[in-house]
C-alpha cells in the first residue's frame, strides 16, 4: 500500500543549495557572497510602458504569492537598492535573459519579453523550494535555450481534459521553460475543436459511445463520453499560453486519424461512412478522408478557422499512420490517382500533403506533419516530426527540412516509469525518468548545416490510456522537466546526479502548486522471499542519490530512521514501512505492508512475468471486487502469464484473480496473430501449464464464475499437481472469442 504523494515531507534541506536548484540548469553561473533578502517589502520595479517587462514582473508575483509569499507591488522606474528591477538590454537572444543577484538589489535584464519571463521564473526558482520569499543567494546568471523547440503534446482526443487542466499544464509548462504545446485535438476517438460552419464535428464528432464488454457492459449511447472547446475557450487558452511564452500548435490529424470526422460528415471518407460511429477503439484505423474537391475544401475552411484561433506559424496536420486499404479499394480515390499521374498510396499521400501544405503556405503558415509526410515533393518550409525514433529527425534534416523530436519510445510519455505495480495504466514499457533525461537529440552522422534543422523535442502525452488530469500529471512530470533541461541547457552543464539533486527541490514547487507527480525515481521496490527464519526483504529505488530508511514498528519513516543497507531478515508479521530521503527530505510516498503469511503468498500480475512482448499494457480493470486495486500488466496479443520456480512437493492450492477486459482496439491483420486459445466452455478459462507455455494444460479454471462480473473475482482455489522440485507456472486464458479478454490480476499459491 502506497500513500499519497502528497504526503511528502515539506523539505528542510536539499542537497543542493536552495540557489542552485533551478531547472533547466542555466547555461551559465557565477556566485558571489552574499544575499539578497526578498521579503514583502521588496520592490518590484519596470520601466515606464514596457507591457512585458510588467508581465514578468506579475507573473513573478503571482508565483511568489502562491507558494505563500507576499502580495509585492509593481512600481515604475529602474533598478534601485531593495528593488527587483525588470528591463530591457539590447542584444541578447530571443529567449535569453540576465539576472544578476546582490545583498543590494536584484536585476533581471533581457531583450525580449520571453527573456524577461524565462528571468522572473528562475528567479522563482532561485527562492527557498516552494516558498514564496527568503534568501536569494547572490550571483549573476547568463542564460539562454540550446534549442528554441522545447515542447509536450498532449492528446485531448482520445481522452478530453477541462479547459481549466490545460491551463494548469500550460502554467507548469512555463515553470519549466517548455514553450510549445503541440494540442492533438482531433482524432478516430473524438474532434475536440468547435469549427462553426460545421457543428456536426463536434455535436457528433466529439462524442462517443464507451466500449462494451460483452456479458458485462453494454454499449449504451446514454453513456456518451467526450467533450469540445468552445471557440471562446480556445481563444483563451491561446491567450493565457501566450502570456506564458508558450506557442499552441495546433495538430488536426490527415488523412488518417480522420474516423470522427468522417462519422460527422460521412461523405468525406474514402469508403462509404453511412452509421459510421466514432470509434471506442484504440489503435490505428483504416478510416481515411477521400481526395474528393468537396474534401480539400472542408479541409480548407477548418484551417481557415485553425488560424484564426491559433496565432501559431507553426500548424500540424498529422499525417501518421495512414493505412491505404481504403484508398486502393475506392474507384473515386483510383480515378483522382490517376488524373493526377499518381501510381501509389505514398503518392496520394505525397499529394495531399503538399496541396494542405501549400494553402498554409499561402496563409503565411508552416505544416508540421509525422515523420511520414517526409516523401518527395514536401514544400521546403515544412517541418518534420520525428515519432520513428529518430530515423525521422535524420532523414528529414538530410533532406533540408526542420524537424522537431518527439521520438518512440522514449519521449512518449504514455510507457510507464518503472515496473511498480503504483503505476497507472499505460503502456508497458518502462522509459524512467533517467531515459528521458539521457535522451540525446544530438546525432553525430549530420554535418552543421544539417544539425541545424533540428529545432528541439517534444514528449508526447497519447491518452488512450490516461482518462484524467491528474494522471496526465503524474504521466507527464517530472520527465517533462527532463525534456526541459535536455533542450535548454548546454551539454557541459548537464548531469543526471545534479539533475536529481534539483528535482528536489522542484518536488517542493510541485506539492505547494498541488500536481501530483510520479515519484517513480525516488519510489520504493520491494522484494520478498518467505523462509522458516522470516522473510527475506530486499528494498530497492531507480534514482542513485538519495536512501531508503525504514520502519518495523508500524510508525512512519523519517529522515532519522534506519538505513536500509542489504536485505533484511523481518519476522513474519511485522510490518515494514520504508521511503526515501535525500537528506532530511522524503521524496517518495510511504511503502507500507504487513509480511504475514496471505500477503508473501500472493503475487500480482507485475510480480509475475509476460510470457510474450507483443503489446504490452497496463489496463484497469473496474473498480470493487477482488482487485488489487493496481492496474494489470497484459500482452494483449497474448494474455498469458509465467511465475517462476513455484514449490509444487506440496500440491498446493491456486487461487487466481480474474477480470474481463475490453478487448477495443484495431490492430488490422495482426488480428489473426492474437491468441485466443481453445476454450472448453462458453465462458473460456485460465489453464495452467508445468514448465513451459507449450505443455498441455494440467489445469483448467472454469471462468464461468468471472464472466458476468465487471470487478475483479477470484476464482475458486484448485489444487496444483503435487510434483518435487520448484517449477515454472505458465497462466493463460483460452477465451472463446477476441472480446472480453481477460486480465489476471493476481494468484495466491498456498495451502
Ligand atoms: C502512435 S505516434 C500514434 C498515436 C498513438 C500512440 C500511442 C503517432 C504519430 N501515432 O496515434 O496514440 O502511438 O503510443
Amino acid at each position: 500500500m502506497a500513500l499519497p504523494l502528497a504526503d511528502i515531507a515539506a523539505p528542510a534541506g536539499a542537497a543542493v543549495a536552495a540557489n542552485e536548484a533551478v531547472i533547466p540548469r542555466p547555461a551559465e553561473v557565477v556566485r558571489a557572497h552574499g544575499a539578497f533578502q526578498l521579503g514583502p517589502r521588496t520592490d518590484l520595479r519596470v520601466a515606464a510602458g514596457d507591457a512585458g517587462a510588467r508581465a514578468a514582473a506579475r507573473y513573478f508575483a503571482g508565483l511568489l504569492a502562491r507558494c505563500g509569499g507576499p502580495e509585492l507591488a509593481i512600481q515604475t522606474g529602474g533598478a534601485t537598492a531593495g528593488a527587483v528591477s525588470f528591463a530591457r538590454v539590447r542584444g541578447l537572444g530571443a529567449q535569453a535573459y540576465r539576472l544578476e543577484v546582490t545583498p543590494q538589489q536584484i536585476r533581471v535584464q533581457a531583450s525580449t519579453s520571453a527573456g524577461l519571463f524565462y528571468g522572473a521564473v528562475t528567479l522563482w526558482q532561485l527562492l527557498p523550494p516552494g516558498r514564496g520569499q527568503g534568501a536569494i543567494g547572490a550571483q549573476t546568471i547568463r542564460d539562454q535555450p540550446a534549442y528554441a523547440w522545447r515542447g509536450l503534446m498532449l492528446d485531448s482526443a482520445r481522452h478530453f481534459q477541462p479547459p481549466a487542466f490545460i491551463k494548469t499544464m500550460i502554467d507548469w509548462m512555463a515553470w519549466h521553460k517548455l514553450n510549445v504545446l503541440q494540442w492533438h485535438l482531433t482524432d478516430d476517438q473524438g474532434w475536440r475543436l468547435e469549427i462553426p460552419r460545421y457543428p456536426r464535428l463536434t455535436a457528433i464528432g466529439a462524442w462517443r459511445t464507451p466500449a462494451a464488454i460483452p456479458g458485462v457492459r453494454k454499449s449504451s449511447p446514454a453513456q456518451r463520453y467526450g467533450g469540445f472547446y468552445s471557440d471562446r475557450e480556445v481563444r483563451d487558452i491561446v491567450a493565457f499560453a501566450a502570456r506564458r511564452h508558450v506557442r499552441i500548435v495546433p495538430e488536426i490529424d490527415m488523412p488518417g486519424h480522420a474516423r470522427a470526422a468522417i462519422a460527422a460528415y460521412p461523405w468525406l471518407g474514402a469508403a462509404g461512412a453511412a452509421g459510421l460511429t466514432v470509434s471506442s477503439a484504440w489503435g490505428v484505423h483504416r478510416r481515411l478522408f477521400n481526395l474528393e474537391p468537396a474534401t480539400f475544401r472542408f479541409l480548407e475552411n477548418v484551417l481557415d478557422e485553425v488560424m484564426a484561433l491559433f496565432p501559431s506559424r507553426f500548424v500540424h496536420i498529422g499525417g501518421d499512420e495512414v493505412v491505404a486499404d481504403e484508398w486502393n479499394a475506392s474507384p473515386a480515390v483510383r480515378a483522382r490517382a490517376r488524373a493526377f499521374g499518381i501510381r501509389d498510396a505514398g503518392g496520394l499521400q505525397a499529394y495531399f500533403t503538399q496541396r494542405i501544405g501549400a494553402y498554409l503556405a499561402a496563409h503565411g503558415r508552416r505544416m508540421i506533419g509525422w515523420d511520414e509526410v517526409l516523401q518527395p515533393g514536401l514544400p521546403k518550409g515544412a517541418v518534420v516530426m520525428s515519432w520513428h525514433g529518430a530515423s525521422g529527425a535524420h532523414a528529414a534534416a538530410v533532406a533540408g527540412y526542420d524537424t522537431i523530436l518527439a521520438a518512440s519510445p522514449t519521449l512518449y510519455f504514455d510507457n510507464r516509469q518503472s515496473t511498480l505495480p503504483s503505476e497507472p495504466p499505460g503502456r508497458l514499457q518502462v522509459v524512467s525518468l533517467q531515459d528521458v533525461y539521457r535522451f540525446d537529440l544530438r546525432d553525430p552522422s549530420l554535418d552543421h548545416a544539417e544539425r541545424r534543422h533540428v529545432l528541439g523535442l517534444q514528449g508526447n502525452i497519447w491518452t488512450e490510456h490516461i482518462n484524467s488530469p491528474q494522471r496526465i500529471e503524474w504521466m507527464a512530470l517530472p520527465r517533462a522537466a527532463a525534456v526541459a533541461e535536455r533542450g535548454w541547457t548546454p551539454r557541459p552543464r548537464r548531469g543526471w546526479r545534479n539533475f536529481l539533486e534539483r528535482l528536489v527541490p522542484m518536488f517542493a514547487r510541485y506539492r505547494a502548486m498541488g500536481l501530483r507527480v510520479a515519484d517513480s525515481a525516488f519510489a520504493i521496490a520491494a522484494h520478498t522471499a518467505g523462509g522458516a527464519a522470516g522473510v527475506s526483504l530486499s528494498l530497492s529505488k531507480q534514482a542513485d542519490i538519495g536512501r531508503i530508511r525504514y520502519t518495523l514498528d508500524g510508525s512512519e519513516p523519517r529522515a532519522e530512521s534506519p538505513v536500509y543497507a542489504a536485505p533484511l531478515l523481518v519476522p513474519v508479521g511485522a510490518t515494514v514501512r520504508a521511503a526515501s530521503f535525500v537528506g532530511a527530505v522524503r521524496v517518495s510516498r510511504i511503502w507500507s505492508e504487513r509480511l504475514d503469511a496471505h500477503t508473501l503468498e500472493r503475487k500480482d500480475s507485475h510480480a509475475l512475468q509476460l510470457c510474450t512482448d507483443g503489446i504490452g499494457l497496463l489496463l484497469e480493470p473496474a473498480a470493487g471486487g477482488a482487485g488489487s486495486g493496481t492496474p494489470i500488466a497484459i500482452d494483449i496479443m497474448n494474455p498469458c502469464w509465467i511465475d517462476r520456480g513455484v514449490d509444487l512437493s506440496t500440491g498446493p492450492r491456486l487461487t487466481a484473480a480474474v477480470a474481463p477486459l475490453a478487448f477495443n482496439y484495431a490492430v488490422g491483420a495482426d488480428v489473426g496473430k492474437i491468441r485466443v486459445g481453445d476454450a472448453q466452455t462458453a465462458d473460456g478459462e485460465l489453464e495452467v501449464r508445468i514448465d513451459g507455455c507449450d505443455r498441455p494444460p494440467a489445469l483448467r479454471l472454469a471462468l464461468a464464475p468471472a464472466a458476468r462480473q465487471a470487478a475483479v473475482t477470484e476464482l475458486p482455489p484448485r489444487r496444483l499437481p503435487r510434483i518435487a522440485g520448484r517449477h515454472d507456472l505458465c497462466l493463460r486464458f483460452a477465451r472463446p472469442r477476441l472480446d472480453p479478454q481477460w486480465g489476471l490480476d493476481w494468484i495466491r499459491i498456498g495451502e
